[in-house]
């Protein structure tokens, strides 16, 4: 490879004048975004445990009232992009909120899309775009880009849950803003009973309908059932893992990040295939081990990781007779879109 040329190298009259009119020489800094072979992530594998985060969030609880907060979010900050950042990955922002019974969060609407992934409590809601989606523990309830949501709560415990949002990079598009307005009215209709079983999709009038987002809530009971069943349907399987996607279309369910659930078996290790996204893993149910390159992190229930792009990962269920359940975000519907989605044998 060519030895480049130094900043350095150059007099300091002529960088000067460079600066002047507003022009850099590319070649001292060729290789930092052009690195060989493999990007160099600022990513860094994280691990937030849900122990060492909930007394800190629910002291928020007490620290700063709901009104003072709009959203009371503690987000799960990558230090390898500094933590001011907000940011897991290039892409992915997390942030674990916390509503306390009877708080209300006012309803708005943002560009980046936002999904929810209930850790703990009942009695929550979310409603997006009039349809009332109750919160549960390992529930998926999406707010895509544009849609009106606000959450309430009815319940007389803490709810708390994992918000997954494109926020760093619709930002970094100087695209990302937000909206407010008053409380919606609740409308009749819900897209999971509407699209209660894969295969088949209601078509009134014999079309299906043309809704960007026809589903909103992935209840955790059904996504479960359907990773058992694919389980004891295919002994062998190595990956049992589903997508959340849009009904209708079969695409996934947002446009920017993707959304699984992935099941491993009791005492399995199953390494996971090295890609060009940024993953998240968040522990549903059971214990389990993450080896994210050199580093390995013991994960308890609600704990969640990352790893970043191109790097070798290895998820284990550390319990012998216990499946451990797994809700995973990427960044592959970006990259495919893009053109730069890569695998490495
Ligand atoms: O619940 O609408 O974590 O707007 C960050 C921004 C949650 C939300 C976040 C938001 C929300």
């Amino acid at each position: 490879m060519l030895e480049l040329g130094r900043l350095e190298d150059l007099p300091v009259a002529y960088r000067d004048a460079l600066t002047q009119q507003n022009l850099v020489p590319l070649w001292p800094s060729l290789r930092s975004v052009l690195p060989p072979n493999i990007p160099q992530p600022k990513t860094r594998p994280v691990h937030w445990a849900y122990k060492a985060l909930r007394p800190l969030l629910l002291e928020a609880g007490e620290l700063t009232p709901i009104d003072k907060a709009e959203r009371r979010v503690l987000v799960l900050a990558n230090p390898g992009h500094g933590l001011e950042k907000m940011q897991a990955s290039s892409a992915m922002y997390l942030g674990m909120q916390l509503l306390m019974p009877g708080e209300w969060a006012p309803a708005h609407r943002h560009t980046p899309n936002a999904l929810r992934m209930i850790v703990e409590g009942d009695g929550a809601y979310t409603t997006v775009n009039g349809e009332k989606c109750p919160m549960s523990r390992g529930d998926l309830i999406l707010t895509p880009t544009g849609t009106w949501h606000e959450h309430g709560h009815d319940g007389d415990k803490p709810v708390v849950w994992l918000d997954v949002l494109d926020l760093p990079l619709v930002h970094y598009l100087e695209a990302s803003y937000h909206v407010d307005r008053d409380p919606q009215a609740i409308q009749p209709g819900n897209g999971e009973r509407q699209y209660c079983s894969g295969g088949i999709v209601p078509t009134p009038a014999f079309q299906r309908s043309d809704k960007a987002y026809p589903m909103m809530r992935y209840p955790w009971a059904d996504t479960k059932a359907a990773l058992q069943s694919i389980a004891a349907d295919q002994p062998d399987q190595e990956f049992v893992q589903v997508t959340y996607i849009n009904p209708e279309t079969g695409a996934d369910a947002q446009n920017i990040l993707g959304f699984y659930a992935l099941m491993l078996r009791p005492r399995q290790v199953l390494p996971l295939p090295v890609r060009s996204p940024a993953v998240v893993m968040h522990l549903i149910e059971g214990a389990a081990e993450a080896r994210i390159q050199d580093e390995t992190f013991t994960l308890e229930e609600a704990d969640t990781c990352c790893a970043p792009g191109f790097s070798t990962v290895t998820l284990s269920n550390r319990s012998v007779d216990k499946p451990a359940f797994f809700f995973l975000a990427d960044e592959s519907p970006l990259h495919r879109k893009l053109g730069v989605y890569e695998t490495r044998g």
